[in-house]
């Protein structure tokens, strides 16, 4: 029958691609800009990595630009134009669609060689021997539906927290950990300058095995917030992946 055939490519491909991703170099959670970024240069190394997504789509928060005005603004096109999205100059500024933004970053991650799982949410981490190995994932509708269902698990060398606003992973770790982060989690009044700065300087290592990018790192180490200008999450991106770059070389 037809239907049972469709549903047998769909499961057949699917359960491939879960095996073949339940060991991995690099674990992102989150595929907003940083994490999406971040996929894109570790996959283009050649470095087997997975993105993690609870949400259906991909994009994080490029969509709704500033108040829903679907506008993104960055200071620099290098990477627009080495993924083929287009740039309006405005004085010093550049302006970019949100959605050509959110799909053209998505395709070209995607086409870089990154495996992304949405619809799974990551609900907690695995440590041994003191260094974060992994990560305990479930079903999305699952955590939604407020339902005790036990979840799987795939490893990592290296994780990256990519989840944003609330430096979901990093928040896991200090339930268990919490002299590993000792300050409360949260962002400083906007300040653009300092915050896309420091949003980069700041993207590191923050515990063995478990690195920061994004947003994530603003409520780690409390920096500012930076509002609808990306360009910080994007280098922030390529930084981690160029840490553990040089982590994995070792
Ligand atoms: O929030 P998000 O876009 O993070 P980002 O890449 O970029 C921040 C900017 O969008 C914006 C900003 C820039 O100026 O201020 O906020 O740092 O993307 C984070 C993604 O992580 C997903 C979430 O659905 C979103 O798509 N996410 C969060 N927690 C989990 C998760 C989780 N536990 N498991 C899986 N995905």
């Amino acid at each position: 029958m037809k239907e049972v055939r469709i549903s047998r490519a769909i499961i057949e491909e699917y359960n491939k691609r879960l095996l073949d991703h339940l060991e991995n170099d690099v674990i992102i959670v989150g595929a907003g800009p940083a994490g999406l970024t971040a996929g894109y240069w570790l996959s283009k190394a050649g470095i087997k990595t997975t993105i993690i997504e609870k949400k259906l789509s991909v994009g994080g928060g490029i969509w709704g630009g500033a108040a829903g005005y679907n506008t993104i603004v960055l200071e620099e096109k290098d990477f627009m134009d080495e993924i083929g999205v287009a740039t309006i100059k405005k004085d010093n500024l550049y302006v970019i669609d949100a959605i050509e933004f959110a799909t053209g970053l998505g395709f070209a991650a995607k086409k870089a060689g990154v495996q992304i799982f949405n619809l799974i949410e990551v609900e907690d981490i695995v440590l041994k021997d003191e260094i974060v190995k992994g990560v305990v994932v479930n079903n999305s509708s699952i955590s939604t539906l407020g339902l005790h269902v036990d979840p799987f698990c795939i490893s990592s060398k290296c994780l990256i927290d990519a989840t944003g606003h609330p430096a979901g992973i990093v928040a896991m770790l200090k339930k268990g950990k919490p002299q590993a982060v000792p300050e409360e989690l949260k962002e400083y009044f906007m300040d653009v300058d300092t915050a896309e700065a420091g949003v980069v300087e700041k993207t590191s290592e923050i515990y063995p095995g478990l690195y920061v990018a994004g947003m994530a790192v603003c409520d780690v180490f409390h920096l500012p917030r930076m509002g609808p200008i990306f360009g910080g999450m994007l280098k922030s991106g390529k930084k981690v992946a160029e840490l553990i770059k040089q982590k994995l070389k070792k």
